[in-house]
């Protein structure tokens, strides 16, 4: 029998979601400066991406090719026009406002493409929601200051987002400030080292402990979300209308075993995760986090002005990605405490399947992630902004598609996709959840984030592009285009 689903309200913004590092290409035109993003070569699957310092050329810096959205953006948007698209999000390259992050004055060609681009976006009825900063810090602000471990940033990131706020307006109502600012905190594993890097441009020095590591993260954090609740105060004394949300990765993170210790080490490793909402969404650090800082010493560089801007610079909306849950066990008898990651260990979900890369598909849990954040913070509007399943597509000849030539059978998606819009619909008409968007990540084929491949493919519509940005780079729809249109078609009844 056909499981139920459920009709979402007329409003509900439908869309997708992408990142300017991993689309535009054109990484150093129109004066736009090196970001953090283009200095990281290609990986793959089993090796991580490499943080270079500087250019090479002739290297493999999958940003500098993206899909080239920056001449094509005309032709995808009216792709996702085609789908029906309410609402599609990127963000601003903050080098093309900004090339070296610490100007006093902004480049006005890189203001003009984002001008260009909100209109084409606002002529065709789409909504756009726009990233302030997804990975894309100037690499001078690295180099030269120390990302943000350094207070200066703080301000050039404030004038960096008033200039953009100014300027947009009255072309964007949604925004929101650091993408995924939650994925730095745990450091017990390399991949934390790697979102530590991308969110705030921290370098470790090799012989660094883990509290000294710790210590520069919490600052680093902290900074960014003075930072953040800076620009929702600037936003909202431009237009009251202006929503700002926060952007965190949600995972659910579930015991290993029903041992009460796992019970625990999960409660734990999941506050060592959501603490940055508080400060975003409640305006201050939860006790946990006073309760550590005052233990372990690390409030060293903060002011009262700080703890006022973060009560007053509270979010509008929380913005979120769902991608997989992971699974914790305690790995020692001490008690689980928020700064010491050793003690608890990740755990592989055998109960679940993983895609090629590894992550587990659990559409449930994005439904716990949903009432989770509706029973901590009652009735604020959640919106996804990512989720989606990356995989080895393979183009072949179209039979019966309005496509000329060629698409790409790809039912693991629409499965992926079905089960974790059911899963939503099932948390806003039996939990009350208060759901107001769901953008699916890379409605076009981009380069992936983690591994820099083209290989790992997320769109309804593929882009003829390899790993180094080689090919024709024709879009094709692919048979997930047609079910997605017909499920925004239907608002969401027809899966
Ligand atoms: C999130 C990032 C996105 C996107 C997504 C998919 O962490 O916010 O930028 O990349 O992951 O990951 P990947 O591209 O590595 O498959």
């Amino acid at each position: 029998m056909a499981k139920k689903t459920y009709k979402m309200a007329d409003d509900f913004l439908w869309g997708g979601a992408i990142a300017a590092h991993q689309a535009e290409g054109f990484w150093d035109v129109d004066g736009k400066g090196v970001s953090i993003a283009d200095v990281l070569t290609a990986g793959d699957n089993q090796t991580a991406r490499q943080i270079t310092d500087g250019v090479v050329a002739g290297e493999n810096y999958p940003n500098h090719h993206g899909v080239y959205f920056y001449e094509t953006y005309k032709e995808d948007l009216a792709l996702l026009k085609e789908m029906g698209f309410k609402a599609f999000r990127t963000s601003i390259a903050w080098t093309r406002i900004f090339p070296n992050g610490d100007e006093l004055e902004p480049n006005e060609k890189g203001l003009k493409f984002y001008d260009d681009l909100f209109d084409e976006m606002n002529r065709l009825g789409i909504e756009p929601v726009v990233t302030l900063q997804h990975f894309e810090m100037p690499y001078h602000l690295v180099t030269a200051y120390g990302g943000w471990y350094n207070r200066k940033v703080i301000d050039f990131f404030e004038r960096y987002a008033r200039v953009v706020l100014t300027r947009y307006k009255d072309k964007v109502k949604y925004w929101m400030t650091h993408n995924e600012i939650s994925n730095q905190a745990s450091l017990a594993d390399a991949h934390s080292t790697f979102q530590v890097w991308v969110n705030s441009g921290l370098k470790f020095d090799e012989k660094a402990t883990l509290d000294e590591k710790l210590e520069k993260m919490y600052q680093a954090a902290h900074n960014e979300l003075v930072a953040s609740a800076r620009a929702v105060i600037i936003a909202h004394e431009l237009d009251a209308n202006l929503k700002v949300g926060c952007m965190l990765a949600e995972t659910p993170i579930y015991p290993a075993t029903t041992k009460p210790e796992d019970q625990l080490a999960a409660l734990k490793a999941t506050q060592a995760r959501e603490w940055f909402a508080d400060v975003h969404v409640r305006g201050a650090y939860p006790a946990t986090l006073e309760t550590m800082f005052a233990r372990k010493g690390f409030r060293k560089n903060v002011t009262e002005q700080d703890f006022d801007e973060l009560k007053r610079g509270t979010v509008d909306y929380f913005a979120m990605s769902y991608y997989m849950s992971w699974v914790v066990r305690a790995v020692a008898e001490k008690t689980v405490v928020l700064d010491d990651q050793r003690s608890v260990a990740l755990t592989p979900n055998t109960e679940i399947q993983a895609s090629d890369w590894g992550w587990n598909i659990d559409p449930k849990g994005l439904r716990f992630v949903l009432n989770q954040l509706s029973d901590r913070y009652p009735n604020l509007p959640i919106m996804i902004v990512e989720n989606g399943f990356g995989a080895y597509d393979e183009l072949v000849a179209a039979e019966d598609t309005d496509n000329a030539e060629l698409t790409v059978h790809d039912g693991y998606r629409i499965d992926y996709l079905r089960e974790h819009i059911r899963a939503f619909e099932e948390a806003v008409a039996l939990d009350g959840v208060n759901l107001i968007g769901y953008l699916s990540w890379a409605p076009f084929d981009i380069v992936s984030a983690g591994t820099g491949e083209m290989k790992k493919r997320y769109g309804y519509v593929y882009v003829d592009l390899d790993d180094f940005g080689n090919g024709s780079g024709k879009r094709y729809k692919k048979d997930s285009f047609y079910w997605y249109q017909q499920v925004i078609n239907t608002q969401g009844q027809d899966l």
